[in-house]
């Protein structure tokens, strides 16, 4: 998602970083870099203007010149403009006085309406609601179908009649209505702004239901362009907001960046994936954190804890907060993340992982190889991995079937990704060991059991076992 731009950022304050102190020069040309950087991403210009021209007053008025760590200060800057361009505040979804809460989804032909219409219903399902879902598409013979087939996939009913998407529309309202239905999501037909008549037919479906809320479906791989599409839908619909669809695509970032601008409405939702599951709150901040490649530890937490038993996704969250893990633990996350699907979409939210170029093609056999390194290991080595010298690399590396450059790589990434993890956490800590004869280090507790606070862990002071076990 968006790699290159992150991997764009990243050389650029590589760069800067390398330069120690910035003077206002050196700002200018750091801000050059990024504002192409963004052109390239296919960010509207007047939307790269802005935040340029923010960035660079931010500097200034910092005095990076004088300060100890100028590159982490235009760090938190530049985050701190793309989090206000990209809207600031997350959605926050106020639900009608007198129910059903109305959503009307729009947007143009293969955009994601109809799916996104199901995993907005799966997103409400999850907040206690209960939807309703209408196909008002009947344009297309197969469009009912494909909504009834996935809303079937996750038991939320669907209603449609006839041929006239107006009358479909509200009749899906008495519908709700009379069975008490609390949220009703309307799916439409896709149509270009220039077809008139279409234009009407929707700017009509939406005075027969009168929605709280008109979401625009906008794919991300459209770029700027799209996003510009949706301020001429605006003039019709008034819309409330923009689900962004297909974020796990290469979209380089212009529809992502320039919709908020563009369109003067937040993006609400996220989809990134095809998968019912692969929907989120759209969340500014986060999104600003992913594209200067720290990671996205919270939406993680969050699909995390929606995969796994409540008291097993606790005890993850509190370890990848706590930065108290082993490379065991890495390797049991890892196989945890796999569970939640392809590694490419996962991997960008981990902490120092954003720059990861994933093909799941490949990705099973990296697993493998990781595991394959980890399990050549001693405990004491994954314990604490500083202890491998050349010669411990030259002996994992025969164990494992791969090269000395794969096990330092390794080593090298659960280096930054538990440095990262600390930094998000409340205060550095030591690691501490898996428990003994725990296969994996694995601290998953059994259903219904309250995991054990990472802070209430066995405090091992003694690592004799660890060193037995090495000599034997
Ligand atoms: N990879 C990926 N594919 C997506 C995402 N959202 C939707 N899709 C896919 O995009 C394609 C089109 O999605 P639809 O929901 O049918 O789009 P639509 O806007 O309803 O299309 P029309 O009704 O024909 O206008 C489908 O194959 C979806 O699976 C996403 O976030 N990521
Ligand atoms: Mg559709």
């Amino acid at each position: 998602m968006l790699s290159t731009l992150t991997s764009r950022f990243s050389q650029i304050f590589t760069r800067a970083g390398r330069r120690g102190r910035l003077k206002p020069d050196d700002i200018d040309e750091v801000l050059a870099e990024i504002r192409e950087a963004l052109i390239d991403a296919d960010v509207n210009v007047d939307v790269v203007e802005k935040f340029c021209g923010a960035v660079r007053g931010e500097c200034l008025t910092a005095e990076l010149h004088q300060a100890l760590n100028p590159t982490e200060q235009v760090i938190q800057i530049v985050r701190d403009q793309l989090i206000a361009i990209l809207g600031g505040e997350s959605f926050s979804v106020t639900y009608a006085s007198k129910p059903p809460t109305v959503v009307l989804l729009a947007g143009l032909q293969g955009s994601g309406k109809t799916t996104n219409a199901v995993k907005l219903a799966r997103w409400f399902v999850q907040q206690g609601r209960q939807p309703l879902l209408v196909g008002a598409d009947l344009q297309r013979p197969a469009a009912v179908e494909q909504l009834r087939v996935l809303a079937g996939e996750i038991s939320i009913p669907v209603y449609s009649e006839g041929r006239d998407p107006v009358r479909a529309a509200s009749g899906g309202l008495k519908e709700a209505k009379r069975l008490g239905r609390d949220v009703l999501i309307c799916d439409t037909a896709g149509r270009l702004s220039i077809d008139k008549e279409m234009m009407r037919e929707v700017g009509r479906i939406s005075k027969a239901i009168s929605p709280q809320y008109t979401f625009f479906v906008l794919d991300a791989m459209g770029g700027q362009a799209a996003a510009s599409v949706a301020e001429s839908f605006h003039e019709t619909l008034e819309l409330d907001g923009i689900i962004l669809t297909k974020l796990d695509s290469d979209a380089r970032g212009g529809a992502v960046l320039s919709a908020r601008e563009t369109v003067g409405r937040p993006v609400a939702f996220a989809s990134t994936g095809e998968r019912l599951d692969d929907f989120e709150l759209f969340h500014p901040d986060r999104m600003a954190g992913r594209i200067l490649g720290k990671g996205d530890v919270l939406t993680l937490i969050e699909k995390t804890e929606e995969a796994f038993e409540k008291a097993e996704a606790e005890a993850a969250a509190e370890r990848l907060i706590a930065g108290t893990y082993t490379l065991d633990d890495f390797l049991d996350q890892m196989r945890q993340i796999r569970k939640l699907g392809p590694l490419s979409g996962l991997l960008g939210r981990m902490p120092g992982m954003s720059g990861m170029e994933i093909d799941d093609n490949s990705s099973e056999q990296r697993l493998a190889h990781m595991e394959a390194i980890i399990c050549s290991m001693t405990p004491m080595e994954r314990f604490k991995p500083e202890i491998i010298n050349n010669s411990r690399r030259q002996r994992i590396a025969q164990g494992s079937g791969t090269t000395t450059a794969d096990v330092s790589k390794l080593i090298r990434e659960f280096s930054n990704a538990r440095k990262l993890m600390s930094s998000l956490g409340k205060a550095p800590r030591k690691a501490k060991p898996a428990k003994k004869g725990k296969k994996g280090g694995s601290r998953v507790t059994p259903k219904g059991t309250v995991s054990p606070k990472v802070a209430n862990l066995p405090d091992v002071a003694n690592l004799d076992f660890l060193w037995q076990t090495e000599t034997t």
